[in-house]
């Protein structure tokens, strides 16, 4: 059975304790690799490993750092369909979005940031006769990048590229639900000849080896991806240590249907934001308010395009869903199914396990869900899921939906559907989100800052603001 191994100094290792976790194929329910099981030795030898390199990878001119970035994206896309099978193997996702989305979004996180910087300007503030300030941007030091299962590759990179692209060095921790593919990119970071102890990943658990990068004095900033309480964690851990932090955290966030809107688009969208990934992408509309005059018309247009998708196995062409992560997050969606029906939630399509015969017999697969009749204060409504679960709420006017939408601990994305130019201004105003999509969902440029509000976050990721993030601004003041 394969053994995943970290990748401290150049080298890939085995973890000091010699240990390793079962890593699971959730599509069959089977154990297909394994993944160390590594601990806070492992942090201290990535740590030295990413001190010892950083001067020199600091210094390194920009277009070397830029060519080697380059080099890393252009292994991503000559190993594209290895990557991508790996990365649905892991996570259970179908292998064509793995194909069309994870892998080619991974390699253009790093070509996107080895172009940036070739790029970058800096400011000069002239005062008169007196002085001239001008702001000088440095790298930082050791980085510590941590990830989650959802979109492994993509967002593993979404955060080393911009850091090692700055000129820091760095120890990240892929989750441990879904290794392979950093495992792989670090095969591919040997092969582009990265300088030994510019990236170093070390694998295992979140509590253990996650936490060791939170605390180690020689890590001075953290990029985190995850879930909101984790986030709490790393910031009870690092903010007293005076440590820089982006947290890209949960959300739960609304899909809001106006009557005035395109009716197919919004429809044939709405069902891709609400199960593409299985539901397991943060940005997801979950929880879908439809204006009141054409409720009853868009939620049986829309049960009826649910019933019709196809969950199966992830290889095959025709699966629009695949199998859900882990088994315990499938509990965790078939509990919260159990908790909707309780708050009197009706379940219009789905709302159970699916179980096949043959080898996807163990996998973990669910129906795409879709409730109506519940409160929008409700937990369904205010707790993320993060699975194939939507529900659907009419409204009758802007200040109703506004209240509704924004009743949530969360604030990360949202969606909205209407031809009325004043009233999007008006709704993109008033949402409380990072980001709002208007008449589409999930279109991105890497220019614009993401992230989200209130407990979805804090920190901007993406584009210049992951460059700034991952540089010091310094005022440097000359007397005329
Ligand atoms: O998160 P977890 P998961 C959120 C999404 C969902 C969650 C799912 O909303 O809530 O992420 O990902 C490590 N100290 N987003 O379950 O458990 C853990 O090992 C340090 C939002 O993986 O928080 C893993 O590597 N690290 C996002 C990583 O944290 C710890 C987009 C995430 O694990 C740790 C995608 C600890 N104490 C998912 N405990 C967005 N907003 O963009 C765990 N980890």
């Amino acid at each position: 059975m394969e053994k995943i191994l970290n990748y401290i100094n150049g080298e890939l290792v085995a973890p000091e304790s010699g240990e390793y976790l079962d890593n699971y194929d959730p599509s069959r329910g089977t154990v297909y690799s394994q993944i160390p099981d590594s601990d806070a030795n492992d942090i201290d030898m990535a740590v030295s490993a990413a001190k010892e390199a950083f001067p020199l990878w600091s210094k390194t001119p920009r277009e070397e750092r830029s060519r080697l970035m380059l080099k890393v994206a252009e292994l991503i896309d000559e190993n594209h369909e290895m990557l991508s099978r790996a990365e649905s193997k892991d996570n259970g996702k179908p292998l064509k979005l793995a194909r069309r989305v994870d892998i080619p979004r991974a390699s253009s996180n790093f070509r996107f940031f080895a172009t940036a910087i070739l790029h970058e300007s800096t400011e000069a503030h002239r005062m008169d006769e007196t002085a001239m300030n001008y702001t000088e941007r440095t790298p930082i030091g050791v980085a510590g990048c941590i990830s989650p299962w959802n979109l492994p590759l993509y967002l593993f990179t979404w955060k080393i590229a911009p850091a090692l692209a700055a000129g820091n060095t760095v120890v990240a921790k892929p989750s441990e639900v879904t290794p392979m593919t950093a495992f792989l990119l670090s095969k591919l970071c040997i092969e582009a000849g990265l300088p030994k102890g510019v990236l170093n990943i070390v694998h295992g658990l979140g509590p253990k080896v996650g936490q060791a990068i939170s605390e180690h004095p020689d890590i001075p900033i953290i990029s985190f991806t995850g879930g909101t309480a984790t986030g709490k964690r790393i910031a009870a851990t690092a903010a007293p240590m005076f440590k820089k932090l982006s947290l890209e955290l949960g959300g739960k966030n609304p899909n809001i249907i106006f009557a005035d809107c395109d009716f197919d688009k919004a429809l044939s969208t709405s069902v891709q934001s609400s199960f593409a990934n299985q539901g397991q992408i943060c940005l997801c509309g979950s929880r879908i308010f439809i204006e009141r005059s054409i409720y009853d018309k868009f939620r049986d247009a829309f049960a009826e395009k649910v019933q019709k998708l196809k969950v199966g196995d992830p290889l095959a062409e025709s699966s629009h869903l695949g199998a859900v992560v882990s088994k315990p997050h499938m509990e965790k969606v078939l509990d919260y199914i159990d908790l909707a029906k309780k708050e009197g939630g009706v379940v219009l399509t789905g709302g159970q396990q699916i179980v096949t015969a043959g080898e996807l017999s163990k996998g973990y697969y669910l129906a795409p869900t879709v409730i109506e009749g519940l409160d929008y204060n409700c937990r369904t409504n205010q707790e993320e899921i993060f699975g194939p679960l939507v529900t659907l709420t009419p409204f009758d006017t802007e200040e109703e939906v506004l209240t509704m939408a924004n009743s949530t601990p969360y604030g990360l994305s949202a969606t909205l559907w209407t031809n009325d130019l004043n009233r999007t201004q008006r709704m993109s105003t008033s949402i409380k989100a990072g980001v709002v999509w208007v008449n589409c969902w999930l279109v991105r440029d890497l220019r614009t800052p993401f992230g989200g509000v209130k407990q979805s976050g804090v920190g901007r990721e993406g584009g210049w603001d992951a460059l700034q993030f991952f540089t010091e601004k310094k005022n440097v003041c000359i007397k005329l």
